[in-house]
């Protein structure tokens, strides 16, 4: 019945197309190039016997390696444990920026986030004209073209404007917010869909209760679920927040002493959701059918102790802190157990990754920055090498990663670092190591022309 059901849906994704209004429909309909690629990708899922995986998405937010105790860090984080303990933890996985909008536009469309213009936070209705184009073939439309129900709950952050909304971008659902965040207690601003809807609760279980509603819903059936996390961005509320700490005003967003704790019980509720997650996919008896790649859009904003930090830097820096994240793989008995990774990954690869691993084969039809780590997950076999880009122009200028040396350029300054013996990033060697400075500097100057907003 479940797989009757997904055929069913995959006859009438393929033919059917987008659940939105017709008027937008036609406004933003996908160019036929990517329709047809798409199709033909969902014929050729549609042959497959075998059912393929749900898959789920755990995206926290400002959450740093040393954060987690998976990483040796400061909060004590089980449930993200025993995740590791039964999969795949990365330790050289990155967001694809060290700040919110540039990492999920990454993550959702494949390729670099500078293609769209996006380089920065994008600032709620300040910015009207910046977001991922409705036309755009992201992650979740190929999942949704393929018979997938796809939902997104939580933190958007990729166009402000109802033209930027999720639903024009994949997702069946969208209940969540446009904007890099607000209070955590009854939030405002938030959306169903395109209206605007008002909520009871605290935000972290607000997106729990959610997603683990969808999961029930489409138990029999594949989904593709989105859970992106407030959680653990500021302001620093807790669940158990008496009334007045609830009020705006108080000084919650200060990284000091007073919030620390608070921090950590944000950190705590988080790995509690996790878990919400994992549990509800066991009783579902889904767990077999179910990859969970849970990860953050950025680093940390150092509010953990400095001795616990593996890395130099946070949120908004082009040190490895900034944007080398937490990342964990799940998916019992196809992902081996306990494995380790230590390959360079970052957010943009999880589309070919997802969707190949998901049986969904196509042709790269929009020329994906992203490579596909499928063999690596479910194979450990080595990723090959490959370059690693962060541009934040003009505030931090542009990074790259090549194997083991990281170059940072900003203007005339150039810093070069080798992570093989200086993870922390203390020494720079730019002047001893001048072939690899004059190779990575024209990649770099290679890779600002490739990746022209509209290109
Ligand atoms: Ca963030």
């Amino acid at each position: 019945m479940r797989l009757l059901k997904y055929f069913l849906s995959s006859m009438k994704n393929i033919f059917g197309c987008f659940p939105v209004t017709e008027s937008v429909e036609k406004q933003y309909a996908m160019n036929a190039a990517a329709t047809f690629v798409i199709a033909m990708a969902c014929a050729q899922l549609a042959e497959s016997a075998e059912r393929p995986p749900n898959i789920i998405v755990i995206l926290a937010d400002d959450l740093g390696c040393g954060d987690l105790s998976l990483y040796n860090g400061w909060v004590k984080t089980p449930r993200i444990d025993r995740m590791a303990k039964e999969g795949m933890t990365f330790t050289d996985f990155h967001s694809n920026s060290s700040v919110c909008s540039p990492t999920r536009t990454a993550f959702l469309t494949g390729r670099y986030q500078q293609r769209f213009g996006i380089v920065d936070v994008i600032v709620g209705k300040n910015e009207p004209d910046v977001g991922i184009p409705a036309a755009t073939p992201t992650v979740s439309r190929v999942f949704q073209q393929s018979g997938y129900a796809t939902a997104l709950f939580g933190k958007w952050h990729c166009g402000y404007e109802p033209r930027f909304n999720p639903l024009y971008l994949g997702f069946d659902e969208f209940v969540g917010f446009l904007h890099g965040g607000g209070g955590y207690h009854s939030p405002t601003f938030w959306r169903d869909g395109l209206q605007p809807i008002s909520l009871q609760g605290y935000t972290t279980d607000i997106i729990t209760d959610r997603s683990v509603d969808f999961i029930r819903r489409h138990q029999n059936s594949p989904f593709f679920l989105y859970i992106a996390h407030q959680a653990v961005h500021n302001p620093y509320q807790t669940r158990d927040d008496t009334p007045d700490l609830r009020e705006p005003g108080w000084n919650q967003n200060a990284v000091n002493d007073v919030n620390r704790p608070r921090y950590k019980k944000i950190v705590e509720d988080l790995d509690q959701s996790v878990g919400s997650i994992l549990d509800t996919l066991s009783e579902l008896g889904l767990s077999q059918d179910t990859l969970v790649f849970f990860w953050s859009d950025n680093g940390d904003v150092r509010m953990g102790p400095t001795e616990r930090r593996p890395y130099h830097g946070g949120k908004f820096s082009h040190f490895e802190g900034g944007h080398r994240v937490p990342a964990v793989a799940w998916w019992p008995g196809k992902i081996k157990a306990g494995t380790k990774s230590d390959a360079l990954l970052a957010g943009f690869d999880l589309f070919p990754t997802l969707t190949d691993i998901a049986g969904i084969s196509w042709d790269n039809p929009t020329n994906l920055d992203g490579i596909n780590a499928k063999d690596h997950f479910l194979e450990q076999k080595p990723i090959a090498p490959r370059d690693l880009f962060f541009g934040y122009e003009p505030k931090l200028g542009t990074a790259m990663r090549r194997d083991h040396w990281k170059m940072i350029i900003k203007g005339d300054d150039l810093q070069l670092y080798n992570l093989k013996n200086d993870l922390k990033e203390t020494i720079n060697v730019a002047t001893q190591n001048s072939e690899i400075v004059q190779q990575m500097r024209l990649a770099i100057e290679n890779f600002k022309q490739t990746v022209l907003p509209g290109s």
